[in-house]
């Protein structure tokens, strides 16, 4: 039976994953609707066309982590000669001004969101500014802002909607006084002394960047930080955070309430009153803070579009399983941060977008490998991996088959005047390289598993190593490269100490 719907396919969702699924799809001659509908945060904030990465997430994470480098930087200037006009230190003429930089950050957003909705009309994507549920398997609701409903149909669908913070359901006060990244990008105040609740990424970059633009920050930590990261390098990130940032770390706590004590007036933050538990004592504790800020994961928004309607299977936690991203809904496919089991990053959405869309729509079959996908967590001290943690390669090979080289270094910009460097001490960086063990030593047996990188520029340094581990190149491969002097990335040129030889791993001279 020949049906004629409106569209090839619609995309619902216009985040990373969405847009680039729809851009494809549309340059493949095929009739595209892509829907985006942002739901205000309960302090009413909501953004543009986009998805997370852009309004609320990478970006505007990456140029606040930017921002408080650069404080850093002009910390260090006057060791480089760098000096006021009356010959004082810059650092002692040092004052950051929070809104401009919001302002900034929020008029690089809007004009991404306006290139984005430009892009889509020229390469003939339908954008529409809706929520979109299924009614039927090929047919869905649309509702408008202004509550004007429609329904549209389509042979195929992508379902891209992504994920929003989730609040504590057991402390009273977290939806009215607390915020979480959705807010933070755009906050109206200058969020003074901080509480940040949770110990992921998300929580240890935004508590970095605050720090970095000089707020006294803690961060409440309910069992470990950067939990399913290297446990080592982890913990190498929060030493460094607690004892060269003076970030505050509380451990084994969790939040009970929040109390008002003074509301925000005139651009100036709250006064909030925290009363949290310790886990393992029952202890009671309160302490004021002017922003509580929940960075305690985040939820697919996958329960109210319909998709129970159309028969697509959710595990329990809403997160959908698919095969090549396809869900057991045949004509109904899934992408980004709602798959299951899947790494959560904006190239990763983008990628298997694209791949979908060609896979449908052309003869190119490839499918998307979520296999060795590099990550950085940019806290004030980067850290980047890809592959195997230890932990991992320990349990997948045994202790006994693994070798793990490693190296702590100071970067060369780093080594002026080092010994009145508060926040960049000597040999605080560090790299490790994961590989299988040979029985006999030859490091041409030894193939690489998992790239570890703490320090300056770990996104760029990292970038380039899933390479080595798809190409399946061993300790040899890597001891043959010459690296570039002076720079970070050389590190991996020159790993000779194993931990296993128990030699010393730190940098001399
Ligand atoms: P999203 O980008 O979240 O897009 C989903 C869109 O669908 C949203 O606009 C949503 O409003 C819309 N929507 C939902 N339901 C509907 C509906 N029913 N109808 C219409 N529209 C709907 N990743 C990195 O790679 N690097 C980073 O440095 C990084 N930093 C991050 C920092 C933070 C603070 C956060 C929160 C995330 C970060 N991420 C980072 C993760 C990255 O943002 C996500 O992996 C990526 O945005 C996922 O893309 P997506 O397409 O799945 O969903
Ligand atoms: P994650 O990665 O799910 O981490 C959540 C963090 O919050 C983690 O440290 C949890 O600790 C902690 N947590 C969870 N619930 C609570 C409560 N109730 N109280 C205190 N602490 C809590 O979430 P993120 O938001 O950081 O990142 C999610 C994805 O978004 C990520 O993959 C990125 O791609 C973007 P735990 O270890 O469970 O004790």
């Amino acid at each position: 039976m020949k049906h004629d719907y409106d569209y090839d396919l619609i995309v619902i969702g216009g985040g990373s994953g969405g847009l680039a699924a729809s851009k494809e799809a549309a340059s493949l001659g095929k009739k595209v609707c892509m829907l985006d509908f942002v739901q205000p945060t309960p302090h009413g904030v909501t953004w543009g066309v986009g998805g997370t990465c852009v309004n609320v997430g990478c970006i505007p994470k990456k140029l606040m982590h930017h921002a408080s480098l650069i404080g850093g930087e002009i910390e260090d200037a006057h060791y480089f000669g760098w000096q006021t006009k009356n010959g004082e230190p810059l650092k002692d003429n040092l004052k950051h001004d929070w809104s401009t930089l919001v302002n900034y950050v929020q008029n690089n957003i809007k004009g991404s969101n306006f290139s984005y909705r430009a892009l889509l009309a020229t390469q003939q994507v339908k954008y529409l500014n809706a929520y979109g549920t299924f009614v039927e398997p090929n047919k869905l609701r649309i509702v408008y802002k202004n509550k004007k409903e429609e329904f549209i149909t389509s042979k195929n669908f992508i379902v891209a909607t992504g994920e929003r913070p989730v609040y504590p359901i057991d402390c009273k006060g977290a939806l009215k006084y607390s915020i979480t990244s959705d807010d933070l990008f755009s906050l109206k105040y200058p969020p003074g002394r901080t509480l940040v609740v949770g110990a992921s990424y998300v929580a240890l970059e935004c508590a970095g960047f605050l720090r970095g633009l000089g707020y006294d920050v803690t961060v409440m930590v309910r069992s470990i930080v950067l939990r399913g990261f290297d446990r080592q390098c982890s913990e190498h990130v929060r030493n460094y955070m607690e004892n060269y940032e003076h970030v505050k770390f509380i451990d084994h706590c969790v939040m009970k309430q929040i109390d008002e004590l003074k509301p925000s007036e005139n651009n100036e933050p709250p006064l909030l009153r925290a009363t949290y538990r310790n886990l393992d004592t029952d202890e009671e504790m309160t302490d004021e803070f002017n922003t509580i800020l929940f960075a305690i994961g985040r939820k697919p928004c996958t329960d109210k579009i319909g998709l129970d309607v159309v028969g697509v299977e959710m595990d329990s936690n809403g997160y959908i399983p698919t095969i090549n991203e396809q869900t057991n809904v045949p004509h109904i496919y899934a992408i980004g941060d709602i798959l299951q089991g899947r790494p959560q990053l904006t190239p990763v959405a983008i990628e298997a977008g694209i791949l979908l869309a060609r896979r449908l729509f052309t003869d190119q079959q490839i499918n998307c490998d979520y296999i060795n996908v590099p990550t950085t967590v940019f806290t004030p001290i980067e850290y980047g991996c890809c592959g195997y943690t230890e932990e991992e390669a320990i349990e997948k090979f045994g202790m006994d088959n693994i070798e793990v080289y490693h190296q702590y270094f100071t970067p060369t910009e780093w080594k002026l005047n080092y010994y009145d460097r508060p926040r960049k001490p000597m040999n605080v960086c560090y790299a490790k390289v994961i590989t299988t063990r040979s029985n006999d030593g030859d490091s041409r047996k030894e193939l690489l598993l998992g790239f570890h990188y703490v320090g300056p520029n770990a996104g760029e340094i990292i970038q380039f190593t899933p390479f080595p581990l798809k190409m399946k190149a061993t300790k040899a491969d890597l001891d043959s490269m010459i690296g570039i002097h002076p720079t970070c990335a050389e590190i991996f040129t020159m790993l000779p100490i194993s931990k296993r030889s128990g030699k010393e791993a730190t940098q001399q001279g």
